[in-house]
Order: structure tokens, then sequence, then C-alpha cells
């Protein structure tokens, strides 16, 4: 396994031993564990829209220019750590930076997401990626190292978790052109030219991958791969086109010591076959409970979850007793990190978040419980 460098907050600041990384490599809370102080808690999505702060420095700056800028993107990935005390940053950025600094002609529209100006659907489409230069998009990403940096060097002790989208779900929006509900084009272009599709989703899987490794190098201390959209997929399809993609992309990281989560929507039925891809903590939306998520992966791998986001918009009463039944099923696993099911949603209450983080902090302080 190769090391990171001495100066990666890994080694120089020990999130190596931070509650997240206990958690993620199958901790309890546990005086004997270092690190292990209580149960970690992030949120995805926790920078962003639910934030004052982050629609002031947003403003006027569009979506994908603000995540190649290095300043603005620390600024924003620091913004809900400071405010809620949560135990991880993860990085500001977007599953299409990577296919903007590839050339792709994607922009984030206000409202939509992800809008790509000539979708991806021919042979010939695909061979223009193909033949992209791979050192081009090397340099391309050094405002994302810059980024990565500037926000480790403040997060100090707080792990930072890179992250990219997994190949089925950045391809979706590159086939469709957009966000979508289906992914029609998508599975047209999987079933009726199997070929090709693999050579699109393994072109996705490399540049994303090579996005992923730039943020662990830069001073990442954990990496999420999001295939949000995998739900969409039947199992049988999910091994055929998908896995061995989303498997290509973690093994741009598998050298590196670092925790690799894997999270989708509504992919009960695929989460042995997701963890089979190459994921050591297995992210699961609020539809199915810990403890079952826990039984059907044998009982081996960390978990991250799964509060209903509909909980944030609920009675503190209604909440206190959802999070008390989350903490009760993660207790199964061998290792839980505090999550939503899925991203806050943009108008949550900024202090309900931050009541949550206290909450959970409290119920699992080692003694606590
Ligand atoms: O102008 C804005 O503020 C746009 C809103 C926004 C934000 C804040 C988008 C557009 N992306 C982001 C940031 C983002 N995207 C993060 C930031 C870090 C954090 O979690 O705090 C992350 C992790 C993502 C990843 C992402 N983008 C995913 C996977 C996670 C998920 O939510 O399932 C997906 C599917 C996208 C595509 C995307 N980008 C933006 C939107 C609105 C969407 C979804 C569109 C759709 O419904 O298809």
């Amino acid at each position: 396994m190769s090391d990171l460098d001495v100066t990666h907050p890994w080694h120089q600041h020990h999130t190596s031993t931070s509650p997240l990384l206990a958690a993620a490599t199958g901790h309890r809370p546990s005086p004997d564990i270092p690190g292990a102080t209580h149960r970690p808690v992030w949120f995805m999505r926790q920078a962003g829209r639910s934030l004052p702060e982050y629609r002031e420095v947003r403003q006027g700056t569009d979506m994908l220019d603000a995540c190649l800028n290095p300043e603005l993107t620390a600024e924003i990935t620091c913004q809900p750590v400071r405010r809620h005390h949560v135990d991880a940053g993860i990085f500001f950025s977007d599953i299409v930076v990577p296919m903007k600094l590839a050339g792709i002609d994607v922009e984030i529209v206000p409202g939509t997401g992800p809008v790509v100006a000539h979708p991806i659907r021919t042979e010939a489409d695909i061979a223009a990626l193909e033949a992209t230069s791979a050192d081009d998009f090397e340099a391309a990403l050094d405002p994302i190292r810059e980024a990565v940096r500037l926000t480790t060097a403040e997060l100090t002790t707080t792990p930072l978790i890179g992250f990219c989208g997994a190949p089925f779900t950045v391809a979706s929006y590159l086939v469709e052109g957009g966000p979508s509900r289906e992914y029609l084009h998508t599975k047209a272009l999987m079933f009726s030219r199997p070929a090709l599709w693999h050579r699109l989703a393994a072109w996705v899987a490399d540049r994303s991958g090579r996005f992923l490794r730039a943020q662990v190098l830069a001073g990442a201390s954990a990496v999420q791969l999001f295939d949000s959209w995998a739900g969409g997929l039947s199992l049988e399809d999910y091994t055929t086109y998908v896995q061995q993609h989303s498997a290509e992309v973690f093994d741009h990281v598998t050298d590196l010591p670092v925790p690799r989560i894997h999270f989708g929507v509504n992919t009960a039925e695929l989460l042995v076959a997701m963890r089979a891809a190459g994921a050591t903590v297995m992210g699961v939306d609020h539809r199915l409970p810990l403890d079952e998520a826990n039984a059907r992966l044998g009982g081996t791998t960390p978990l991250q979850g799964n509060i209903d986001p509909a909980m944030l918009f609920a009675t503190p009463q209604a909440r206190e007793t959802a999070v008390r039944r989350v903490l009760d099923r993660g207790t199964a696993a061998p290792g839980h990190i505090v999550n939503l099911g899925h991203g806050v949603p943009q108008h949550t209450d900024p202090g309900v978040l931050t009541d949550l983080v206290a909450m959970v902090h409290d119920l699992t302080r080692v003694g606590a419980r």
C-alpha cells in the first residue's frame, strides 16, 4: 500500500485517528480505540443552499466557476464544519466537474442541475472523448488540488471527504443531457450497443477516478463514490453493465489507506453488489433500516446513514425518536457514521442540523451508551 505524504493531514493532523476514521474502519465508540470518542456525523449536501453564508459568498458566481475557484471552494467546504461541528467536511464540488475539466460543455442550471449542451450518444461522440488527453486533464486538476490544500489547512484534525460520481450516474447526465427520472437514452445505449456503453463508462471512470485520487493526494482522508441513480437498475443490469466501471473508479485509490464509502439511492437490492465494486463502507438511504442492511452485508461492513431528510422538517420530538431509532439500528454494524438517507434539502433550517449534530454526539459519547 502506498503511503500518503508526511504533510498529508492523515499524518500531520492525525485524521487517521478521528471519529470518522475510527467508525469507517470498523470501530464503535470505545475508550480503547484512539479517536473513537463518539459516533461521527456529517450530512450529504451539508455545504450549499441551506446556509445563508453560502448564499452570500455564491452571489454572482456560477456554480461551476465556484467549483474551480480554490479560495471559494475552501470557504464553502469549511462553512458547515464551522457552523455545525460535523465530524467531516465534504469537498465542495460536483460530480460533473471532472467532465467539465475534460472539455465537455456542461453547466449547472440553478433549480435544475447539470445540463450538457451536446448529449453523448453516438460512437463519434464517445471516440471524441477518448481522444482527449489524460495529461491535459491532470493539469486541469490543479485548482482542485489547490482547493483541497486550502481546505485541509483550515480543517486540520477534521477529515475531508473527497468524492466523485460513479460512472452510471455521471453517464446518465452525459447521455440524457440533463437530469432524468428514467434514464431512457442511457439504458437504451447500454442495452442496444453494450460495447459502446462500456467504452463510455470506462472513460468516465478514468476521469472521475483521477479527480478522486487528486483529492486524496492533496489532503482528503476518506472518499465517497456517489452512484445516486444506480437504484434505477436491476441487480442483473447493475452487475452486467455498471459494477466493473465503479470498481475502475475505486481502483484509482485502492493503493491508498483511505476508507472508500459507496452510496446510492433506492439501492437496497444492490447493496452487496455495490460493496463488491470495492467499497469498505456502505452508505444506506432511509428506505432500508441499518440493521437490515447490516444483515444483508453479513455484519462485516461499517455503515453510513440514514435519517430520512424529511425528519429535518418534522417536530423535534418526532426527529429525536427517529434519530434514536437510527442509532439503535446502527449499533448492529461494526461501525456507524451517522448521516441522512440522502442530501440536505434546500429549505432546511440550519439550526436543526446544528442541534442534530449535538444530539448525536451527546447520545453516542463513550460511556453514554
Ligand atoms: O447553484 C447551486 O447551489 C446548485 C446546487 C448544487 C450544489 C450545492 C449542485 C447542482 N451541486 C452542488 C454541490 C454538490 N454536488 C456536492 C457538494 C458537497 C456537499 O455534499 O455538501 C456534492 C457531493 C454533489 C454531488 C452530486 N451532484 C450528486 C450526487 C449526490 C446526490 O445528491 O445524490 C448528484 C446526483 C449531482 C448532480 C447535481 N448537481 C446539482 C444538482 C441539483 C444535481 C442533481 C440534479 C438531479 O436531480 O438530477
